[in-house]
């Protein structure tokens, strides 16, 4: 039986063909990402990003390779990169504008722990004013022992591997997560020390038990609820960062999109759905509790209470 590749499937799917060729295209220039990430150059490119984050020469180098992928398309509108200062038009004739975290976590190459990359589409030439719920899909790469590329489109979020010939193989058709938990992510452990309700709802989840699942990598702490089909994640606000570390439109939207594709539920610290946050600038950043929808939605009951 051939293994079933992404080309395939991006055929055989009733998707938008120029959705697909914009998904696929993202897929490919992860594997140049991935070898960059084994072979590249693991020191300060010498410049910075808006938030006083020094680039790693793979921040700068993973940027600039899907920049250009996508923009090889000739399907994109407009581009918002969190390595980026500000959106950036590269073709008013585009159909889709596309907003990523090109190396998430890249402070953890180092450690040679697993990273990634974060992707949200969206139909049309802009993003201020629009919610996740308007992503038409989403999409991440998890640089690990393996390459995976997971897309989410309405209805469906599949999981694609990285074969030895390159090739992106199904390995998962249809993940689903759990509305119960078994394992938790508890992000910004530090603000327990300031957020009492945090500290409460850390110590409800230890006394559970949920097992413990933390990396510090938001793409493969995340990706485990969905390749285990259960869990949550949480990185709460705290005084350094009073409306979270997390960036809305790069990261939690797009995983948000996924999550409900998944039957999952992601929502702030007020209890708001992240979908449905307004976009009123690309950097804008929130909280996140992301996972399980039971224990989403406990969790905010401790947080509320
Ligand atoms: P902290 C990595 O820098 C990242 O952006 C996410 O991947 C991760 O979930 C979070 O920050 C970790 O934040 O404050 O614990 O280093």
């Amino acid at each position: 039986m051939p293994p079933k590749l992404l080309n395939n499937f991006l055929e055989k799917e009733n998707i938008d063909p120029d959705l697909s060729k914009l998904l696929f295209s993202i897929a490919r220039a992860g594997k140049f990402v991935a070898h960059a990430i084994r072979t590249g150059d693991l020191g300060l490119a010498g410049t910075s990003n808006l938030y006083g984050e020094n680039q790693l020469a793979l921040d700068v180098l993973a940027d600039m390779i899907f920049t250009n992928h996508l923009k090889a398309t000739e399907l994109v509108s407009v581009i918002a990169s969190e390595e980026k200062d500000d959106a950036e038009q590269i073709n008013k004739n585009g159909k889709f504008a596309v907003a990523f975290d090109p190396l998430d976590g890249s402070s953890l190459v180092t450690t040679n722990l697993s990273i990634g990359a974060i992707f949200g589409i969206f139909e049309g030439n802009n993003f201020i004013g629009k919610k996740g719920r308007d992503m038409v899909a989403s999409c991440y790469l998890i640089f690990g022992p393996r390459t995976v590329f997971v897309m989410a489109i309405r209805g469906k979020i599949l999981e694609f591997t990285m074969n030895e010939l390159g090739e992106f193989s199904i390995t998962n058709e249809n993940m689903q997560i759990s509305p119960v938990a078994k394992t938790f992510s508890p992000g910004n452990l530090r603000a327990s020390s300031e957020n009492e309700k945090y500290a409460k709802l850390v110590d409800y989840w230890q006394k559970k038990p949920l097992t413990l699942r933390y990396s510090g990598g938001m793409v493969p702490d995340i990706h485990q609820i969905f390749a285990k089909g259960n869990g949550i994640f949480s990185y709460p606000s705290f005084s350094k960062h009073p409306d979270g570390k997390l960036r809305l439109l790069f990261e939690c939207a797009p995983f948000a999109f996924a999550s409900e594709q998944a039957g999952g539920l992601a929502k702030d610290e007020k209890g708001q759905n992240i979908l449905d946050l307004e976009i009123k600038e690309v950097h804008q950043r929130t909280p996140i509790f992301i996972g399980s929808k039971e224990e989403v939605k406990k969790s905010l009951e401790y947080l509320n209470s």
